[in-house]
């Protein structure tokens, strides 16, 4: 399989990120003077056809296996296609780039047989604000699922913790998907980690050892999904180190099962991220 185009390197006077073509995927994005926000990853395939692990993967028109359970690639083929690159913009304080994906032939047929526009902005100021719309282009209703599937770079996943969905409920794809369960505190990691969120608020990423709290905002969004694979998951990964599990929590801004989107013929949803740093006191 061909090697996929490197990533072009986008800059604001306060912070910088690198983008992929391919997937619309941003590879990595640090505010001035701090360690990069994402993470990638070392053993991370780059070839066209494979997803990439790191950085903010986009998965539509369906997450994890779709609806059924069948649908393949699993997360949807928007990672793995080449976006078209379009304009960008320049102000005194900020940058952007947009991408399009225009599905105006549907490429799976079998798993979505419906016609879309897909528009992908990523703003850079200090913050880092990435906006998926989807236009519906055809002459039906469809339904779909979505996912900001950020990895996010910490010091050592045991000592991290997450603010912001104590008090919501959570289905518990790892341990025990048939039932919902409750948040009553902070979320902590003692275990693989794979939990749908009912939530559309914003959260806290707080990381004691890199000395900093990310501050993940989002709109357009009924789900936080939070994953880590944990020892076994890691290995179970060809395309991650062993070890890597500590190094990164992802907390993706979602719509996915009965919170799938509908779109009448003609309308559009945006859903949006904005992720934010401040350093620990
Ligand atoms: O978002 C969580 C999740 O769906 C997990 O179940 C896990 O499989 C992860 O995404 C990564 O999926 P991927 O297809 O990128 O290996």
């Amino acid at each position: 399989m061909a090697p996929i185009e490197s990533a072009g390197t986008y800059s604001s006077p306060s912070s910088r990120a690198r983008i992929l073509r391919y997937g619309a995927q941003v590879m990595g994005w640090a505010p001035t003077g701090e360690d990069d926000v994402l993470w990638r990853s070392r053993r991370a395939t780059m070839r066209a056809g494979e997803p990439v692990r790191g950085g903010i993967p986009i998965c539509m028109p369906w997450f994890a296996g779709g609806p059924h359970g069948d649908a393949r690639p699993v997360h949807g083929f928007a990672r793995t296609r080449y976006w078209e690159l379009g304009q960008q913009r320049h102000t005194p304080t900020s940058a952007s780039v947009r991408f399009d994906l225009n599905e105006a032939e549907p490429c799976a047929p079998t798993f979505f047989p419906h016609r879309f526009h897909a528009a992908y902005s990523v703003a850079l100021t200090d913050d880092l604000v990435a906006t998926l719309r989807v236009r519906n282009i055809d002459s039906t209703p469809f339904a779909f699922e979505e996912a900001l599937h950020a990895y996010f770079a910490v010091g050592d996943v045991k000592d991290v913790t997450i603010d912001g969905l104590a008090g919501r409920t959570y289905v518990d794809a790892a341990h025990a998907p048939e039932r919902r369960r409750a948040q009553f505190t902070e979320v902590t990691f003692v275990e693989e980690t794979d939990r749908i969120y009912d939530s559309s608020e914003s959260v806290v990423i707080h990381d004691p050892r890199k000395r900093r709290h990310i501050l993940v905002d989002k709109a357009g969004s009924a789900d936080w999904i939070v994953w880590n694979p944990w020892v076994e998951g890691a290995r179970r990964a060809p395309d991650m180190d062993d070890r890597a599990w500590q190094d990164f929590v992802c907390v993706e801004a979602a719509n996915v099962r009965e919170h799938a989107v509908h779109l009448e013929p003609g309308e559009e949803h945006a859903l949006i991220l904005d992720v934010h740093v401040d350093p620990m006191a």
